[in-house]
């Protein structure tokens, strides 16, 4: 996949994914892929929106979308994610084939996770429901 001059691939596994709650701040940028992250990545509940960590203990991964965003909506991605103020990092992450080669970016989340919940199926449901 060559991606648009300019353009980020984002891997987004929250809120931003197609029927979840804040899509419509990703909704006019590019659908690439349904795409994991290798295992070493994983959930944890925050508030109504989930964060992704880094975990060396993983075996599991994280479930999401591949997108293709201007460097436009990418500025407007870190603003209403919370890059500033260093809620979230947007980093490389690695994902499993056939995404293995590509240069994606992901928000990991950077503040203090304990006593947060894990979601242990490394997927975030599109309505926001966790089963308990
Ligand atoms: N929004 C971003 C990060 C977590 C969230 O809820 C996303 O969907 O990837």
């Amino acid at each position: 996949m060559t991606p648009a001059p300019g353009s980020t691939l984002l891997f987004i596994y929250g809120t931003l994914k197609r029927g979840a709650s804040n899509h419509a701040v990703l909704a006019d940028q590019t659908y690439v892929a349904d795409a994991s992250t290798v295992p070493g990545y994983r959930l944890l509940l925050v508030a109504d929106y989930p964060g992704m960590v880094r975990d060396p203990a993983d075996r599991r991964g994280v479930q999401g979308e591949i997108w293709s965003v201007s460097p436009d909506a990418l500025r407007r991605l870190d603003d209403f994610e919370g890059v500033p103020e260093r809620l979230y990092r947007r980093d490389r992450v690695s994902l499993t084939p056939p995404h293995e080669d590509l240069a994606v970016e992901s928000y990991l989340y950077l503040r203090n996770i304990r006593g947060r919940r894990p979601i242990i199926s490394g997927i975030w449901p599109a309505n926001g429901r966790l089963i308990p």
